[in-house]
């Protein structure tokens, strides 16, 4: 068995949306798209056709490692928004190695049938396929060290030793040309046995391309390797005792007789004056553009957002030793939070009435093939949205809020991650990443307690302490293109007291300023998308969207590590550079290219001075210290970032939504004044 069991099917069942009524919908007719549609089976299949056909003219072997959306230009996408009859061009964008050594980067475009582009990319590693990873599973069985190392440690049926493969970025003692993997082992009981119970006391370095393994390094203390921990910790129900103590809880069931209040036409999403359209590709995962939101006032579509996508998921670990001194896993540039997404199933993964769309990416062939069930798109009641009680009238007037939830669930080896993008009634959206799964364990020395880099979490099994640091993408168009950005603070008036503005001295003030892109939780600091163009008729103030991202702790790993050089980007809460053509990743395209020892900080910021169509990469994420509590499985913690109208309503949208008739109105009697009264 591989340790990829959820690898999907090669078979192609749809190629388009799967509706939550009626029959599968296949939509592969090119005049019915909309330009963002993702790229269907048939489009994959012309694609592939086209770029082997090029490869074997120019006499090279090749192996695709992505084939996905070219994505028109904004410019383009532009001309199309203002006459929809101005389809661009269905491009095709593949990621191809070449046999031996070598990537190479296509442009297909599709209605004309032609490749536009064939580019050589010196010295990039491309991510690793879910087919890739599977390799260290197939060579690390068989190999002769490696068997011996599980041997040392008692273990004679290789087929209970399960593999973690995980990229490994760049280490010295191998060139740039090899495409190299660290395998983590793990050993099973039984098919269902949690493996992070049972790490082994040794890794080893794989070549991806010509299957080698390089190197077995065997962790030892006083000569010896440390032995396997027996003890099983299970999460799995039919290997755990069930539970006597409590009661079963009595279910919640959700309901909406009425069905749902969104709409779809093709992927393109409109609820409570909210429109976008919903893309998905093999990197980013879910994709969200062209955001719009009704403003009953003006009656108009405002512009909010042209693109909303999570640009880099990075979880660097703090352990110091080698060989665990290189996990730093960059999730999103390293395998892919397409290639990782889950098939999400009903009434366990989401609750209510759900609307799923499949995701057809391509393999290694350039063959088609679907993941049923990757995006989710649900309702969720959403608490109070507003509330007064007006004690003197005896009223009360209140209304619920609701979410409107676009959501997808990867795995990445141990862990998963949940991406919830949503939508509330106030025109507020937020991408909140809830982190479950099994942290990653590595053998300690049953003598030893965890050092200050981990926790013990069981005998003999320690857990690093690692940062989980997320990057949100936002291509700003708040009430129109041009937008700019200030850094906010919360601070106390600059006039002393007794000065003519703070006369008792308790005033203060919000301070803007051009971003810095540093957190100061003192100074409540958050950030502005400002539309200096469009100005609130009430308040005088520039149209804006609030950045609130009040998790941060920065990137702990020290300037000048090699942590850093590759994550630089996650060493501030906030990046503005200005819109440039295909860059959509903090960390760049290939996350091991020397040109990517450092995303140029200050360069970055220099891009973007005063206001112009900009570009916003917000870094937010989870600093994780193992708690006993979070072995062997562990409960979801959350990491949110939020956008929030600031000044972008004339008035309050909460008075565009319905209030929640109030029964005992005709029953309460007003009070006569606000103090209760003495008896
Ligand atoms: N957590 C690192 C990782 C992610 C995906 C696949 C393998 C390893």
């Amino acid at each position: 068995m591989e340790p990829f069991p959820r690898f999907p099917s090669m078979d192609v069942q749809s190629a388009g949306n799967n509706l939550f009524t009626g029959p599968m919908q296949i939509i592969d007719d090119r005049a019915c798209h909309h330009p963002l549609d993702p790229l269907t089976a048939s489009e994959i299949r012309e694609a592939a056709i086209l770029i082997r056909k090029s490869a074997s003219t120019r006499n090279v072997t090749i192996k695709f490692n992505c084939l996905t959306l070219r994505e028109p230009r904004k410019n383009e996408y532009q001309k199309y928004r203002q006459e929809v009859s101005k389809l661009p061009y269905r491009r095709a964008f593949a990621i191809l190695h070449q046999s031996p050594g070598g990537v190479i980067e296509v442009v297909v475009n599709l209605d004309a049938a032609v490749i536009e582009e064939w580019k050589r990319v010196e010295d990039a590693v491309p991510l690793l396929t879910l087919e890739d990873l599977d390799i260290i599973g197939q060579i690390g069985r068989s190999d002769p060290r490696v068997i011996e190392a599980c041997r040392k440690l008692g273990i004679c049926d290789m087929s209970k030793v399960y593999f973690d493969a995980w990229s490994i970025g760049l280490d010295k003692r191998w060139d740039r040309e090899r495409r190299l993997q660290q395998a983590l082992p793990y050993y099973r009981f039984s098919p269902n046995d949690n493996q992070y119970a049972h790490p082994l006391a040794f890794t080893f370095i794989a070549d991806t391309e010509s299957r080698e393994i390089l190197s077995v390094d065997i962790i030892c203390v006083d000569g010896d390797p440390i032995p396997m921990p027996l003890e099983e910790h299970n999460y799995h129900p039919a290997l755990r005792e069930p539970h006597s103590a409590f009661a079963p809880l009595k279910p919640i069931q959700i309901t909406q007789p009425n069905g749902v209040s969104f709409k779809m036409k093709g992927n393109v999403l409109s609820w409570a004056g909210y429109r976008m359209h919903v893309g998905f590709n093999v990197r980013e995962g879910i994709v969200l553009s062209d955001i719009s939101f009704y403003d009953r006032d003006e009656e108009r579509h405002r512009s909010l957002f042209y693109r909303l996508s999570v640009a880099k998921t990075e979880v660097p670990y703090g352990y110091p030793k080698v060989p665990h001194s290189g996990k730093q896993a960059f999730d999103l540039g390293e395998y892919g939070l397409g290639l990782m997404t889950n098939s999400l199933r009903p009434g366990c993964d989401f609750k209510g009435a759900i609307k799923y769309i499949d995701a057809v990416m391509a393999d290694s062939q350039g063959d088609p093939y679907v993941v049923r069930n990757a995006i989710c798109i649900h309702e969720e009641d959403n608490g109070i949205l507003f509330k007064h009680t007006d004690c003197r009238a005896g009223k009360v007037v209140s209304a619920r809020d609701r979410k409107l939830i676009i959501s997808q669930i990867v795995t990445a080896a141990n862990y998963d991650y949940c991406f919830y993008h949503s939508f509330t009634l106030d025109g507020t959206y937020e991408l909140e990443v809830k982190l479950t799964g099994i942290l990653n364990t590595t053998v300690l020395h049953p003598t030893n307690l965890a050092q200050s880099q981990g926790t013990k979490v069981a005998r003999s099994i320690t857990a690093h302490n690692k940062q989980h640091v997320f990057s949100l993408r936002v291509d700003p168009e708040v009430d129109g293109a041009n937008n700019m950005v200030m850094e906010c603070d919360a601070r106390p008036s600059l006039d002393a007291i007794g000065a003519q503005f703070n006369p008792y001295g308790d005033a203060f003030v919000c301070q803007k300023s051009p971003v810095q892109g540093s957190s100061d939780a003192a100074l409540g600091r958050w950030w502005e998308i400002l539309n200096p163009a469009r100005m609130n008729p009430v308040c005088g103030k520039p149209v804006g969207y609030k950045i609130i991202n009040s998790q941060y702790a920065g990137l702990l790993a020290q300037t000048g590590s090699n942590v850093h050089g590759r994550a630089a980007f996650a060493a501030k809460p906030i990046w503005v550079v200005r819109y440039e053509d295909d860059e959509f990743f903090t960390a760049r395209d290939y996350i091991h290219h020397p040109g990517n020892q450092a995303i140029e900080g200050e360069v970055a910021l220099e891009r973007a001075k005063g206001s112009g169509d900009i570009v916003v990469f917000v870094q937010f994420g989870v600093t994780h210290f193992p708690r006993k509590e979070d072995f062997p499985i562990m409960p979801s913690e959350s990491a949110k970032v939020t956008l929030r109208a600031s000044d972008f309503f004339s008035t309050s949208p909460a008075l565009w939504i319905t209030p929640v008739a109030d029964e005992l109105e005709k029953d309460r009697k007003p009070r006569s004044s606000g103090r209760p009264r003495t008896i």
